[in-house]
């Protein structure tokens, strides 16, 4: 049985709803401050962090290589292209790319504007972030124009990375008015049935 180490309004969001979009059977481990502060949690994540995924023998942390664990070991072609093609390169690009250049910039801001307490904030880190985003979004905005998902017309494991990331950006207020396929990606990712079995993680 797969085991998601989890916790609200983290990145561990992200694997919950792909195990949902993926209909895998799972136990979700929520663990409390104690818990995910602890030398036992380290024991199978050094860092501490979430999210980490236990299958059977295996232990897995970073959230894009337990993606790319799932792919791998249950995904019959439906959530990724074939390894090897140019769609699949894609998919990797954009998949890699909503963890180590979107998420990493957006979580900078959302910690510094309303995780941490007033004051543990900093306020030039929220607004390096903020500027830093803004060419970003901007990218993604015009990938997604006659995009429904970002690899077409079929929805991938990478729209759950990059549209988690996109709910987050809707939800700090950081997509703005002048980027109208990225408000539409994000609130149609919003209203897919597995996010919405998710959606009390936000
Ligand atoms: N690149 C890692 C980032 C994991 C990460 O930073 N998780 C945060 C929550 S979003 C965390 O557990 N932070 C706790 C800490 O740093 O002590 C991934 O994608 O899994």
């Amino acid at each position: 049985m797969i085991r998601l180490y989890h916790r609200p309004q983290t990145r561990s969001v992200r694997i919950h709803w792909l195990l949902e979009e993926m209909g895998l059977d799972y136990e979700l481990e929520t663990l409390s401050d104690a818990a995910w502060q602890s030398s036992d949690y380290r024991k199978i994540n050094p860092f501490g962090k979430v999210p980490t995924l236990v299958d059977g023998d295996v232990t897995i942390w970073e959230s894009t290589a337990i993606t790319d664990y799932l792919l791998a070991t249950y995904d019959d072609g439906q959530f990724a292209p074939p390894p090897g093609t140019p769609d699949a390169a894609e998919h990797m690009s954009w998949r890699h790319f909503a963890e180590a250049t979107l998420i990493s910039t957006v979580a900078d801001y959302a910690i510094n504007t309303f995780w941490r307490p007033d004051e543990e904030r900093l306020a030039d880190v929220a607004q390096y972030a903020k500027e830093a985003v803004q060419p970003i979004l901007d990218v993604l905005n015009a990938h997604l124009d006659n995009r429904e998902f970002m690899l077409g017309s079929a929805f991938s494991a990478t729209d759950v990375m990059v549209g988690h990331a996109a709910i987050s950006c809707q939800m700090l207020d950081l997509i703005g008015p002048d980027r109208a396929h990225l408000e539409r990606y994000a609130t149609s990712m919003r209203a897919r049935p597995a996010f919405l079995k998710i959606s009390a993680d936000w």
